[in-house]
């Protein structure tokens, strides 16, 4: 019925271009180039307002009352938005012995499609300010702004955003991985960080072989962030990497997507490319100026809402919605 209604509509359409058109004027609808489908406009306050509520609940380490009520809020606005919602719980013994009460957060659009991309980021926050930068309550969790919250906002605002403007044919699937921060700053124990993500590649919630790619967001929040193409992204996702830094040079927010190589770091990704062989990248801010590697604020007490720019989150959530988009034609 659908179908009728466009060759209605259309029909008289084409025979008029036809009479002043040197295209052939037998080609079919179907064979013609798709409508013009522009991507919704990200809205950067909306996102903004999602990374303050998640902060305002305090630190989001697992075992706590925080981490528990943030969750819910999530599922209650991911349902609110549309998404089917699964809230994956797993029990993970950390790198200190503690037993972490943790929750991946699945949120998915179209399920249906078969055609399928995972965008995540991690939701927990890190239970110590203990970068080696920081002298002030190094035990102390941090309520991380950037480090979680602005990849969660981001994502949250995508989401708003595909319910208003349903998909046609590619399905995505938000993965908010808990657990992600819980690592060992000591030493070589890689495998003590991504936890959400470690748990999640070996229990997929649909086979691996749907998922095109993924991209996961981490620090994606602050001013004048610099996302540098980081190296394991090169490693198993050249052609995405290339593909979205393509996109965001071209939409104008190439003072954010740098046309340069930063280090490799051990992310979520990094389990997910290689437990469950999904090619995922990461967008991750790697300041050149700093003894870190990351910003200044980074695992201390001042990755608080200050450290926010909402154009920041934009320019990332911009890039995300025109990627949709396209891969929805
Ligand atoms: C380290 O490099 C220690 N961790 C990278 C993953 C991470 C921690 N992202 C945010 N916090
Ligand atoms: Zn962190």
């Amino acid at each position: 019925m659908k179908y009728l209604i466009g060759l209605a509509i259309i029909g008289p359409i084409l025979l008029l271009s036809a009479c002043k058109s040197d295209k052939p004027a037998d080609k079919a609808p179907a064979d013609a180039p798709a409508a013009e489908v522009s991507a919704p406009r990200f809205d950067r306050d909306s996102a903004y307002f999602f990374v303050e509520k998640q902060v305002s609940f305090g630190p989001r380490v697992p075992n706590t009352a925080a981490h528990t009520a943030c969750k819910d809020w999530y599922v209650e606005r991911l349902r609110a938005y549309g998404a089917e919602v699964i809230e994956q719980s797993f029990r993970p013994t950390a790198y200190d012995g503690t037993v972490l009460q943790s929750v991946n957060i699945i949120a998915r659009y179209n399920p249906a499609a078969p055609q399928r991309i995972v965008l995540a980021a991690h939701w927990d926050s890190r239970p110590f300010a203990d970068s080696p930068i920081n002298t002030e309550r190094t035990k102390d969790p941090v309520l991380g702004a950037d480090d979680g919250a602005s990849g969660v906002g981001v994502l949250l605002e995508v989401a708003r955003q595909l319910q208003a403007q349903p998909l046609q044919n590619i399905g995505i699937d938000l993965v908010f991985f808990d657990a992600e921060d819980y690592g060992d700053m000591g030493g070589n124990n890689d495998k003590s960080w991504g936890l959400g993500a470690q748990h999640w590649s070996r229990n997929l919630h649909v086979p691996a072989n749907q998922f095109k790619y993924g991209i996961l967001l981490d620090m994606v929040g602050a001013k004048g962030a610099r996302f540098a193409r980081e190296q394991v992204s090169m490693r198993f996702a050249p052609q995405v990497m290339d593909k979205v830094w393509k996109l965001a040079q071209g939409l104008g927010y190439g003072n954010y997507f740098v046309d340069e190589d930063g280090g490799a770091v051990t992310d979520d990704h990094y389990f997910v490319n290689n437990i469950a062989g999904i090619p995922m990248i990461d967008i991750i801010n790697r300041p050149t100026t700093t003894q870190t590697g990351f910003g200044d604020y980074w695992h201390t007490h001042n990755d608080d809402m200050d450290v926010i720019d909402p154009r920041t989150l934009r320019a990332v959530g911009q890039v995300l919605l025109e990627l949709i988009y396209k891969e929805d034609q």
